[in-house]
């Protein structure tokens, strides 16, 4: 039987959505973003998704300074795969989110597939000291809160930073994200094999059932053939069930404060690490082994 590739486990640290008041583990100072980020790496993540925040409120930043104020450390300090975020905050534009990326040129940095509107869960009220007023603060303000990645942010993205030959993480949040992807790799703008993150339970995109796992997984496969290797995040509670579902099935997993507060249902998790350990477990227990930094530059022939 040929041998199982081990599976990369991406740890997103902090992300743009949670607010500090929905958990205390959240990290928002440049010490915080670091020591977890450092602690994620040694529980077993090969890949770090990297946003920025203001140390004073917690508030998201796409500004590189910010950046700079904890990747020298988390570099010096792990091999992991450094991968920027360009998805920063519904306000800024494309350029703008792109900034950190030029100027660190990391080996990855995410590239989300499509516009689409982009909340919460409304059952994220759940969360301790959740202050959401659905009426007051998304409704209200939907049009504020459109993301916006057309197909001319698209190929501006990857025409600015094609020189730097950073590997994308693509987001795709739904089916038509997939036949976006198809679209931009045929008329040029990205190399195979491409990474696709798979996302689910994000309210704007696909929901989280496990049947659309099964639907995206066999729509890339008819898209991409061989030209894909392939990850998944759920958002919230379907974090873990999904990433052991991906891990099965032969795809690697994300975790990370980012996309979920919690460690398992109803109780927040104390760190990111405590989700990388977590998931670590899990894909050990049922027979998998978890990629090194260094399997994941080979899997994804990233430029290292
Ligand atoms: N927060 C995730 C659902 C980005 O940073 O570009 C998607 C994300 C976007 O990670
Ligand atoms: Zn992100």
């Amino acid at each position: 039987m040929a041998k199982k590739q081990p599976v990369i486990i991406s740890c997103a640290i902090t992300g743009a959505i949670h607010t500090p008041t929905m958990s205390d583990a959240l990290p928002y100072t440049a010490d915080d973003i670091a020591n977890q980020a450092i602690a994620a790496s040694e529980a077993g993540a090969a890949i770090l998704h990297l946003h920025a925040r203001r140390p004073e409120d917690g508030g998201v930043t796409i500004d590189p300074d910010a950046f700079a104020t904890f990747l020298p450390r988390i570099k010096a300090a792990t091999d992991s795969v450094i991968n920027l975020s360009t998805g920063g905050s519904l306000m800024n534009t494309i350029d703008e989110r792109i900034a950190p990326t030029l100027r660190f040129s990391p080996e990855m940095c995410s590239m989300n597939m499509g516009s689409m509107n982009f909340s919460f869960h409304p059952l994220a009220k759940r969360y301790k000291d959740w202050k959401f007023d659905w009426e007051r603060d998304y409704v209200a303000n939907s049009d504020t809160y459109i993301f916006r990645n057309t197909f001319a942010d698209l190929e501006n993205a990857a025409s600015q930073l094609a020189p730097h030959n950073v590997k994308f993480e693509h987001e795709c949040y739904d089916v038509g994200h997939l036949y976006n992807l198809r679209f931009c790799m045929d008329i040029g703008l990205y190399k195979a094999p491409v990474f696709i993150q798979f996302i689910f339970g994000i309210l704007g995109g696909i929901g989280p059932d496990i049947d659309n796992l099964i639907f995206m997984k066999r729509t890339a496969d008819r898209l991409f053939g061989d030209d894909y290797r392939w990850s998944v995040l759920g958002a919230g509670g379907a974090q873990m069930p999904f990433a052991t579902t991906a891990s099965q099935m032969g795809g690697n997993v994300r975790v990370g404060l980012e996309d979920s507060l919690l460690v398992s249902r109803g109780k927040l998790a104390e760190s990111n690490a405590q989700q990388v350990a977590k998931i670590r477990r899990i894909v050990e227990e049922l027979g998998a082994e978890i990629a090194t930094p260094d399997d994941a530059r080979e899997i994804l022939q990233l430029k290292g």
